[in-house]
Formats: structure tokens, sequence, C-alpha cells
């Protein structure tokens, strides 16, 4: 087994068996600017300690996979400007290289699947780009739901990516969709998405059993469970699109391509709606800790 480095929260937390919630860092490395991006992942542990559990953000420090962050390494995360953003092609070379980085999705998926935790919270995930038919754009993020078995619990898939394309895209690799209380699909910054969620559940423990079902079968990989951001925090659907079809033609001015892609999106989408769209990322990253952690705790309960 390759060796992990726990903090010491969630070094207890494995000898009490407590039920554990993994976290990504590429949110708070790219995702967010600083102070906001320290300032959310701090409450977003919060929240799942007050729920009973215990939050393991991930990354890689010097070379090491790091599951569950000191304070002060979280504070290295969200303040400095050289950390690389780490999807699953990216770790062996960061590792040998024994640098700094932050974990995507897909990343954080499979190194939370190595310390055996089985849910991990998020805001959104990647998927397929709109112009990938051109530009072969298409997330890490999708293989590795296909093979890693850690639930993620999102805000659905983000409204800049093409959400036919991604369902579709996860239909094929065995992934279901669940979406939280409601029978549309959620788009991220809102509620709505204008796309019928293949599947509904209303209660967390109902969402647990699906996990369980699935991984007792034998069936390995992700569930994508979408929970809708809350209502008073969203932007409505309507006013997105024009948001994100801007900062797309930026993208593509200033020749944005690749990993950079999606950090630039996040970053234009915030300017042009002077925060709004960074206070509904915080609040719903935020709702899906409380979420994730209740599901933890169902899922427990069940084994
Ligand atoms: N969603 C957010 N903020 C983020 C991301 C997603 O609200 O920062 C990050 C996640 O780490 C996700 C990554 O895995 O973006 C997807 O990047 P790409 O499209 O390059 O695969
Ligand atoms: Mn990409």
């Amino acid at each position: 087994m390759y060796p992990l480095v726990f903090s010491t929260e969630v070094s207890k937390a494995l000898r009490d068996r407590s039920p554990l919630v993994a976290l990504e860092s590429t949110i708070i490395a790219h995702g967010m600017p600083w102070p906001q991006n320290t300032e959310t992942a701090l409450q977003v542990e919060s929240i799942i300690r007050e729920k009973g559990c215990v939050p393991a953000t991930i990354s890689v420090l010097k070379g090491k996979l790091c599951v569950g962050l000191e304070r002060d390494q979280l504070m290295y995360l969200g303040s400095s400007k050289d950390i690389m953003k780490l999807s699953i092609r990216d770790l062996p070379f960061d590792i040998s290289e024994k640098k700094n980085g932050a974990t995507t999705v897909a990343a954080t998926m499979r190194i939370a699947s190595m310390a055996g935790i089985r849910i991990f919270v998020t805001g959104g995930t990647g998927g397929v780009h709109r112009d990938a038919s051109r530009t072969m754009d298409i997330s890490a993020d999708l293989a590795e739901m296909s093979l890693t078995s850690v639930a993620v619990i999102s805000a659905g898939i983000k409204s800049v990516l093409d959400i036919g394309h991604t369902l579709e895209y996860l239909e094929t690799a065995g992934v279901p969709v669940v979406t939280v209380g409601q029978d549309e699909l959620p788009g991220f910054y809102s509620t709505r998405s204008g796309f019928r969620s293949p599947y509904r559940l209303d209660s967390p423990v109902d969402i647990a059993r699906l996990l369980k079902t699935k991984w007792e079968m034998g069936l390995q990989g992700s569930v994508l469970v979408a929970n809708p951001v809350p209502e008073n925090q969203e932007i409505p659907f309507s006013q997105m699109e024009q948001y994100i079809e801007s900062a797309l033609r930026a993208a593509s001015s200033e020749n944005i391509h690749g990993k950079a892609l999606t950090p630039f999106l996040l970053k234009e989408i915030a300017k042009a709606t002077s925060g709004k769209s960074l206070e509904a990322n915080i609040a719903l990253v935020k709702n899906n800790a409380g979420t994730g952690a209740v599901i933890a705790n169902e899922l427990a309960k069940l084994q």
C-alpha cells in the first residue's frame, strides 16, 4: 500500500472508527480567491465536525499524499502562488519530484479511496466542456468516477460545461446521478439546469442505502449526488447563461485551455457577477458539507 500521511485529527478518527468526509484542495488553491478560500475551507471543516464526522482535506505536500490538513498547511495552500493543480495524471510527477499540489476531484477521490474514505464533498465536478467535440476537453473527474468507489456530493454539473453530454458520459460510465429533493438536476450556481435528474432521493438515509447497494453488488465507481444550492443563495438559471457565454468568449480570445480553463472561467464569472457567483459557490459547498456528513453518518450506521 502506498504510504499516506494522516493529520492528527484524521489519525484519531481512523483509530476511533469515526466517519470521515474527504474534501478537495483545488477548490482552495485554484477555485476561490484568498482569503475567502481558506475561510470557506475552515468553515466547511467545522460544519462536518458539527455533524459528528471528521473532515479530511486532501493534498500533496513535498511529494507526500496528505489526508487531513493541519491549519498552517491549509493556510499555505490557500495563499501560496505556486501550488500545482493535480489531477490523476499529475500525481506521479508531483510526487516523484516532491512538489506541492492541490488535488482535483479525480485525484482527491483516488487518495480518499486509498485511505478507506467513501464520502467526498465538493462544489462541482469537472465534466464534458461545451466545445469538447473540437477540443476533446473532458475532465479526468469523469473517468475517475467510473473507477473509484467514493461518492461525490456536489451541487450538480457546472453550467459552464455541457450538462447533457456530461450526463451521457456518466451513463456510459455506469455512474448513478441522484438529485436530493427535486426532480430537476441542479446547475451548480442555480437550483435549475434544464435537465431532468436520472434519479431523485429525498433523504440521506436513502442515499446511503443506494451507495451500500451499489458497492455490495461489486459495482465499482462513484455515485454523483447533486444537492441543489440553497434557493436564497442561487443565481437564477435564466441569468447565468450570459455570464457563462462571456467567460467562454474571454477564454477563447485569451487562448486559455487545458487545466487552466476551469479556474479561469470561475474567476471570470465571479468578476462579471461582482462576486455573487463566489457567494453562491461558498454557500453551496457549505450546504454540501452538511449533507455529505449526514450521508456519511447514515452509511456508517448501515455498515
Ligand atoms: N468546481 C468548483 N471549483 C473548483 C473545481 C470544481 O466549484 O475549483 C475544480 C475541481 O477540483 C475539479 C476541477 O476537479 O475543478 C475540474 O477541472 P478540469 O475541468 O480541468 O478537469
Ligand atoms: Mn480539462
